[in-house]
């Protein structure tokens, strides 16, 4: 067995010497095999938790979401930890601003509610590459969650940042985070190295001592415990809503035979993926389902409690049999809405919780106020083409053959390919990439002419016609790296050779584009040129502004007649939108990014087709299932 604190198995005089500890007032927080449950300062405990993704909610929007996590009666919340999102670069790191990670803290501390932290490294979550950073890949061998050295090298320098500060924070040094996970679902990922699991078990408890309780979690079937599990780790395992809650705790028996049960995912609700149905969960069956699993004495965390929104390109990928992309919203149909606000099954959630523990004195907090700002006409400032110097300032970088992102350092967003027809093409000749050959979506122009695009599981050939030396272009996009489903690394951009009638192109020039940075720098300036570029399809950017009627509430964006790209609101990237596809038809705009007083400055990078009328309307409410056009399956092969 691991080094588990058998509570009843200690030697009396241990015994008396733990228990006049806890009395002199010694925190402890750990499990009692004996009595299937958890001690807490030595009494039987049990959390009722719930997820919320600190990098997913605005920063000013913290406290509240905590405040209602807290009226609803848990008494725990469970965080994860994305390593991307605070180390962009090699030793570059980021706790500032959203990404202040201790303010967080501070605030479950000041709300009274405890932490289970899951720092990782990877941590899945439908969030880019699983919270694992994309510059890893600049080795392009680098085997991932495994006790490859690079990137045991690379975890444990991060490891070695973030734990430290983690450390003063436990519940036995006086803090409030009883227990860390250690990396996520390791159980459904192939490699299986068990090696690379004691590496993470010995170093976590090199950074964070011996005292604090460490553990796993895993889809609950043995299969899945398999690998995930370890001597020193306490086994949990996470699902969803089910008619036998005894049935599902099961597999997590065969591996910690006695212990609290604990589900630390229990699904709320579920996922949504561009161009398929949106996701919901009944309040009646999450509810009657936490009920079972209370009745039974086990701790559980709901998986989410509150979703939130992939802002900017944080959003991940699934695959199943082809590439899945997540959508901006994160709202996950969970008991605090994408806007924070309390819904039909947290008020169910909370009456069953008031079964099993005193529930907070007081009313929940109200949902906080939407606003309908209109439309919002658009124009169009210039075509991407246009601004390659605005977009790339460094200038492009020459190859013969397309490099990936990784290999021009570009962790997200878009990548600039150009080449020249090496021939007239008097008939139409086919422009291809082998399948998955684009990652994910490339958009093609010929002497900045709009034809079509070309896709990752979709569309792969275009037919073009041209003379010899014309300007070819594809704007390729990234459209999140995969976080669970294949153990192959996610490389982005044109990934293999291209094709024009069967002969490989060669000779590029690779913008690596940064619309972001321009942006966040007041680009594009308030007065642009009166004289917009002339509306015709393809890559763009549009701008607009808009004033309040002297408030900054939260609103919901919507595109209509648009495409597909991406959004910033006075230099904030607020995601992509898809309205051809669906099912989310709007993005979520906190009102802490607008101003009640200045006029709000809206970018809009449109990657297919701008309306005639460009304009964009702000709405009241969210309109987040409407699936227009569902994923197009690869065509069939020529009979
Ligand atoms: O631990 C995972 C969590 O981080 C478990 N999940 C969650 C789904 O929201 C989330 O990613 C799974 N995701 S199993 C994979 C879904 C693909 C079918």
């Amino acid at each position: 067995m691991g080094p588990r604190v058998r509570v009843q198995l200690l030697p009396p005089l241990l015994l008396l010497l733990l228990r006049l500890e806890a009395c002199a007032g010694a925190r402890s927080f750990q499990v009692d095999y004996a009595n299937n449950c958890f001690r807490k300062d030595g009494a039987p405990f049990r959390y009722i938790a719930g997820s919320i993704h600190y990098a997913r909610v605005p920063r000013p929007a913290w406290r509240d979401r905590l405040r209602k996590m807290h009226m609803s009666g848990l008494n725990a919340v469970q965080v994860y930890v994305p390593w991307n999102y605070h180390e962009p670069l090699p030793g570059l790191y980021d706790f500032a601003g959203d990404r202040d990670l201790g303010s967080f803290l501070d605030l479950t501390v000041e709300l009274g509610l405890l932490v289970i932290l899951r720092p990782g490294p990877y941590i899945c979550a439908e969030w880019d590459m699983g919270g694992l950073p994309a510059w890893l890949l600049w080795k392009p061998d680098i085997v991932l969650r495994s006790s490859d050295p690079d990137y045991l090298q690379a975890v444990d320098s991060w490891l070695g940042v973030l734990l430290p500060r983690l450390r003063p924070r436990l519940y036995q040094n006086g803090g409030n985070i009883i227990s860390i996970q250690v990396e996520n679902e390791y159980g459904s990922f192939s490699a299986c190295d068990y090696d690379y699991l004691r590496h993470l078990l010995a170093t976590f408890r090199a950074l964070l001592g011996p005292d604090v309780l460490l553990f796993t979690t895993d889809g609950n079937s043995p299969a899945e415990l398999r690998c995930g599990t370890l001597q020193g780790l306490y086994a949990t395992v996470d699902f969803g809503p089910g008619p036998n809650m005894t049935a599902a705790f099961a597999p997590q028996r065969q591996y910690e035979p006695q212990g609290p049960l604990v589900n630390s995912e229990y699904y709320t609700g579920w996922l949504d993926y561009w161009g398929e149905a949106h996701a919901s969960t009944r309040p009646a069956q999450v509810a009657q389902g936490l009920q079972d699993m209370l009745q039974l004495g086990a701790s559980v965390n709901m998986y989410m409690f509150q979703g939130g929104t992939n802002f900017g390109y944080w959003s991940g990928a699934d695959y199943k049999g082809r590439y899945k992309p997540v959508t901006t919203s994160y709202d996950y149909d969970a008991p605090l809405s994408e806007a924070g606000d309390p819904t039909e099954k947290l008020f169910a959630i909370r009456t069953v919780i008031g079964k099993f523990q005193a529930l907070p004195a007081g009313p929940m907090p109200p949902a906080t106020p939407k606003f309908a700002y209109g439309a919002v006409p658009l124009r169009k400032l210039a075509e991407v083409l246009e601004l390659l110097d605005v977009l790339c300032p460094a200038g492009p970088i020459r190859s013969r053959f397309p490099l990936t992102f990784e290999a021009v350092k570009q962790a997200h967003g878009f990548v600039l390919y150009r080449t020249r027809l090496p021939r007239d093409l008097w008939a139409p000749a086919p422009l291809s990439s082998p399948p998955s050959g684009v990652c994910d979506r490339a958009y093609v122009l010929l002497e900045g002419e709009y034809q079509g695009r070309l896709e990752r599981d979709g569309q792969t050939t275009l037919n073009l016609t041209g003379r010899a030396g014309a300007s070819l272009d594809l704007l390729v996009e990234n459209m999140g790296r995969i976080n669970f489903g294949t153990n192959a690394s996610d490389f982005k951009g044109l990934v293999r050779n291209l094709t024009l009638d069967s002969a490989l192109l060669s000779d590029w020039l690779i913008y690596p584009l940064d619309v972001d940075t321009a942006v966040a720098r007041g680009w594009p300036p308030r007065s642009p040129p009166a004289e917009g570029s002339r509306a015709r399809p393809g890559p763009a950017l549009y701008t607009g502004s808009f004033q309040t009627p002297g408030i900054a509430w939260d609103t919901f964006v919507k595109f209509p007649g648009w495409s597909k790209g991406q959004l910033w609101i006075n230099g904030f990237n607020l995601g992509r939108y898809w309205p051809a596809r669906g099912p989310q038809q709007t993005l979520f705009v906190p009102g802490s990014l607008l101003s009640p007083s200045a006029p709000n400055n809206i970018t809009l990078l449109e990657l297919e087709g701008a309306p005639p009328r460009p304009m964009l309307l702000f709405l009241d409410r969210p309109l987040l299932n409407q699936t227009v056009s569902p994923h197009p399956r690869a065509p069939l092969p020529p009979p």
